[in-house]
């Protein structure tokens, strides 16, 4: 059992005196280097599949409402929360506490996945750096050091409580007023003397928690969404913070030194950790307790061992984590890795957001087959509303320099539509096996970008205009039936920030070269000899199945057979081709 005196060598206490300091302490148990030159913000939506069902129909907000998934809770809004419901409970068991609990059910991820991204695109649109991370769908953290250091800069210290914030560089009139003369929200951790804004490290967190409040208010403003915001300076701290003060709320860590960092560490569970997972958590806490074990009364209640406890425990050290850590995937470093997370010390960074999909593409199966071109269209038709939906989730962004209000932007452009389908027998007859996927590609027409106008008629367009020239190049032999299992359609070749011009082509040199160079990586890209048309290959694009057996202009001296499925296969696409079969299985 891990209990405060077993955990701790010699007797003594949590004393920062203590830390680092006992003669029985080697070196490598020193506590390791904190950094905090950076602020780190961690937003968690509120109850965030319920807030999805509530702002569809407000008139939910009213009720205890739970998110029903198989049998289980996914989650329950914060009115059941207060009935004593619990994420996760059994639907049965939610009931029985709660019978006028009102369920509601989640088992179609999509619109949870088109509010998420609908969001972290307010959240990409604030930020300077690009440093947000989306982690699940209602988690963003974000790095705003820059913007954060940009208004210590500007900062006038003779009129705190009367401040303005800058929220761009380039126009100083875009920002919001804030009295900076408290942290705002609710605060953790340790106070000390250094609490004026003559210290860096306090004015940094200060300005941190006024723009988490700012961004937290405008999503709830423009989107409905409430949440829950942790300020610190790094990932595994806002985290936790975060959790403090919940719902509708936000938390900062004021813990300016080690002393008081490890201090808020101390007490979490090691299962509480982000960073730590499940089977670290479960080997590092048997390790703990069975070495406590002769200390254990008889009968006793373990209590969940903490970062505290592996922290004092004296066979505990990078090293030892490391070798207890050991196997096949073993991370290497895991050790010291660790050993920084259960001193509140995480270096990791928030990765950039990419921004722009490589590809977007929606298909659905048709198991009993499609077998007339009536019933082909018609799912083209559904298939590209679904495809124009999507693309206006992934793709627009707010456009600040706009005059109306709450008007959208592309931020990039698919250049390239791609109709790939699959069919039992009847497409190619020569097939050895009649599994394989065909597909052909055109340039995506310039019309889907037209925000006035209404879904359904772009997408009648669309088919009419580029799917169906691309299925009639895809026509069965005559006397050969469509027996269509599967349809997909694929947008790709995203310019980034391409201008709105007739080719879809961005006049912006730099994104040209941007596009070449980081956008094209991914593909191969192959002239139609037609000019006109490419027919393009992602790396882990199943569609290759298809492509040398149909598609004759691909049949070229230097093509090898592929010892597991015969089909002729560009040298260049050999290893893709492989990385198929290894999917495949
Ligand atoms: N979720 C899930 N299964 C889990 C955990 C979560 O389906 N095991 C889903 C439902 C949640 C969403 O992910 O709404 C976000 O997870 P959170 O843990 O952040 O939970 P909530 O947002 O629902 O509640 P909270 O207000 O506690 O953040
Ligand atoms: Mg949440
Ligand atoms: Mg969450």
């Amino acid at each position: 059992m891990a209990t405060e005196t077993t955990a701790r060598p010699n007797g003594l206490g949590q004393s920062p005196e203590w830390r680092g300091k006992s003669p029985m302490d080697p070196p490598r148990k020193k506590p390791p280097r904190r950094k905090d030159d950076r602020v780190i913000l961690q937003f968690d939506y509120d109850c965030f599949y319920a807030q999805v069902f509530e702002n569809k129909n407000p008139a939910l907000k009213k009720f205890p409402v739970g998110v029903k998934q198989k049998n289980c809770l996914a989650t329950c809004n914060y009115n059941a929360r207060a009935l004593g419901l619990k994420k996760l409970m059994t639907v049965s068991e939610a009931k029985r506490a709660c019978p006028e609990l009102v369920l509601v059910d989640g088992e179609d991820l999509t619109p949870f996945r088109d509010t998420s991204k609908i969001l972290f695109n307010f959240f990409k649109s604030h930020s300077w750096n690009h440093k947000v991370e989306r982690l699940g769908f209602d988690e963003v953290f974000m790095d705003v050091t820059d913007i954060v250091e940009y208004n210590m800069f500007c900062l006038n210290r003779a009129s705190l409580s009367n401040s303005f914030f800058c929220l761009s560089k380039e126009d100083p009139e875009r920002g919001f007023n804030c009295d900076l003369t408290s942290i705002a929200g609710c605060v953790e951790g340790t106070a000390s003397s250094d609490l004026d804004v003559e210290s860096p490290a306090y004015l940094r967190l200060l300005l941190g928690s006024h723009l988490a409040q700012y961004l937290r208010l405008k999503i709830e403003e423009q989107f409905g969404y409430t949440s829950t915001c942790g300020i610190s300076t790094n990932k595994v701290l806002s985290k936790l913070v975060g959790g403090r003060n919940k719902p509708r709320n936000q938390t900062t860590l004021l813990a300016l030194s080690d002393d008081a960092v490890i201090d808020f560490m101390d007490c979490y569970p090691l299962r509480k950790i982000p960073g730590l997972g499940f089977k670290t958590a479960h080997v590092l806490g048997s390790h703990v307790s069975s070495q406590d074990n002769e200390a254990t009364e008889a009968g006793t209640e373990e209590p969940p061992v903490t970062a505290h406890d592996v922290r004092l425990h004296p066979g505990i050290s990078p090293g030892t984590i490391e070798s207890l850590l050991v196997g096949p995937g073993a991370e290497r470093g895991v050790g010291v890795r660790i050993w920084g997370l259960l001193h509140g010390v995480d270096p990791s960074e928030i990765k950039e957001a990419s921004g722009v999909p490589t590809q977007i593409s929606i298909e659905d199966t048709y198991p009993k087959g499609l077998a007339t071109m009536a019933l082909v269209l018609e799912e083209l038709h559904k298939l590209s509303c679904s495809l124009i939906k999507r693309m206006r989730v992934d793709l627009l962004v707010p456009d600040e320099n706009a005059e109306v209000p709450g008007a959208q932007k592309w931020m990039a452009r698919p250049r390239t539509l791609r109709l790939t389908m699959r069919s039992w027998g009847a497409l190619n007859p020569t097939q050895s096996h009649n599994s394989g996927r065909v597909s052909r590609s055109g340039t995506l027409p310039s019309l889907i970008f037209d925000l006035k106008d209404d879904m359904g008629h772009i997408a009648e367009r669309l088919v009419t205009e580029a799917l169906l020239p691309l299925l009639r190049r895809l026509q069965p032999e005559k006397g050969q039936r469509w027996n269509l299992q599967l349809i997909n359609i694929c947008v790709a070749n995203m310019v980034v920030g391409a201008a709105e011009d007739k080719t879809g082509v961005g006049r912006d040199i730099a994104a040209m070269l941007k596009r070449q160079d980081e956008v094209l990586r991914p593909f191969q890209v192959i002239s139609d000899p037609e000019g006109e048309l490419e027919e393009e290959l992602e790396d882990s694009d199943l569609e290759l199945e298809g492509v040398g057996a149909d598609d004759m202009s691909w049949e070229t001296i230097g093509n090898v057979p592929c010892p597991q499925c015969g089909h002729s296969i560009p040298p260049f696409a050999v290893l893709a081709h492989n990385r198929y079969h290894e999917l495949e299985e």
